[in-house]
């Protein structure tokens, strides 16, 4: 962190979405989907309700280039940028807060994701331009930060973080998952402008439409143990769930709110706890929602059942998406552990 950084006292963060759309899909730019970042909108929440001002540039769906999203970034004037990182995004993210950090120079930059859990001491080696990694879930840390920075304190105590001090990069003391989710407040969604967001080009082929498009997370983690996946990086072991009560609070926002008409229960695995799916498809139903809405979800052969689907059938859940992740049994049992391939 660059010294000019310890004396900041104003509270300004802007969390990015550095675009990759172009560089990542080319020509299919139009038929995927642009959708709604939980992760920043869950920071971007915490980080409010600690009395942050919060403002959220999405440049993947603002349709904006590097450059320009680097210009916006620059008229908020924030004091703290941040991101998420995957590992596909990563030389880009370096690019852009070289850039950033060229016009200004003061900014602290926070990261996190996926890329930056795994392997943080490298992130910042190979980023000059990156202050601190936040290590698996930043929705308690980002505030942590934020207060410590704020108040000139030491960044050392706060455990799940990476940082540089004195030319050499701190680690400090693993944080585990958050284990109650039912503290945390609904993702910023009315930091977001809902028409910017379109669900894949798929979509309309079943229920006509695209867009408004909500995403809602049940849980977090997965069942699984493959050992190829980046999720245990971020959530550790095994899947932890929000209370059903904040579940329908998403829901029914997203309904009054943004008016969605296609909605994706982004868990890895939506199937893992029946219980939940059958609750949720009752709350669905008995709200008339499976009459407005398309849903997708993700899930795993080893996870359904009839009665399961035949329920997630009525609650219109019309996307299953199953992970095949290898043809190969060799691979699968030294990767994933359990006997899928015949299913
Ligand atoms: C949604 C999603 C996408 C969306 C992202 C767009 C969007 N607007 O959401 C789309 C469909 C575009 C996408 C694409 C890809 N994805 Co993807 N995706 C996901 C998915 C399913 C959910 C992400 C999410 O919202 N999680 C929930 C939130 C709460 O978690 P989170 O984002 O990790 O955020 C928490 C922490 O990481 C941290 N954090 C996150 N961001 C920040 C920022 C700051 C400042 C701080 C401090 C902390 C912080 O705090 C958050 C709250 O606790 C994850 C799987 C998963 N379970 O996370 C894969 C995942 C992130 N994707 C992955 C991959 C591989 C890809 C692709 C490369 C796939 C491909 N081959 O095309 C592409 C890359 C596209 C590109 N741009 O180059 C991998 C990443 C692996 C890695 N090593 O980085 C994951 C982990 C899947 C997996 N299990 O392996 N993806
Ligand atoms: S089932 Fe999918 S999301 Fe879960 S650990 Fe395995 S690869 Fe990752």
């Amino acid at each position: 962190m660059s010294q000019k950084t310890n004396f900041y006292q104003l509270k300004k963060l802007t969390l990015v979405v550095i675009p990759t759309m172009e560089n990542a899909y080319h020509d299919l730019q139009d038929f995927v989907a642009i959708m709604p970042p939980i992760g920043i909108a869950s920071i971007a929440a915490t980080a409010e309700k600690a009395g942050y001002e919060v403002s959220i540039i999405d440049g993947d769906a603002e349709r904006i280039t590097l450059e320009q999203t680097i210009e916006r970034v620059v008229e908020k004037n924030p004091d703290y940028v941040g991101s998420t990182i995957m590992t596909a995004t990563m030389d880009i993210s370096k690019r852009f807060y070289e850039g950033l950090k060229d016009k200004m120079p003061q900014v602290t930059v926070i990261v996190g994701g996926p890329h930056v859990s795994a392997i943080p001491e490298r992130t910042l080696e190979e980023a000059e331009a990156i202050d601190i990694c936040v290590i698996g879930e930043g929705d308690q840390i980002v505030p942590e930060i934020l207060n410590a920075i704020g108040n000139d304190n030491g960044l050392e105590d706060i455990p799940g973080i990476a940082y540089r001090k004195n030319n050499k990069i701190i680690i400090t003391k693993k944080r585990p998952a958050l284990n109650n989710l039912s503290t945390l407040p609904l993702p910023a969604f009315h930091l977001f402008n809902p028409e910017l967001y379109r669900s894949y080009g798929w979509n309309k082929w079943v229920g006509g439409y695209r867009k408004p498009i909500g995403v809602i997370f049940t849980g977090r983690g997965c069942l699984g143990k493959c050992n190829f996946c980046a999720v245990h990086a971020t959530f550790g072991q095994g899947i932890r769930y929000f209370t059903f009560q904040q579940i329908k609070d998403q829901i029914d926002y997203l309904i009054d709110k943004w008016k969605i008409r296609v909605l994706y229960f982004q868990d890895d695995t939506f199937t893992a706890n029946r219980n939940m799916v059958h609750k949720i498809c009752d709350y669905i139903i008995e709200k008339g929602y499976n009459r407005k809405l398309e849903i997708m979800v993700s899930a795993r052969v080893d996870t359904v059942d009839i009665l399961t689907l035949k329920k997630m059938r009525e609650a219109s859940i019309r996307w299953i998406c199953f992970g095949v992740e290898s043809g190969n049994q060799e691979i699968l049992t030294k990767c994933i552990n359990i006997s899928l391939l015949s299913r």
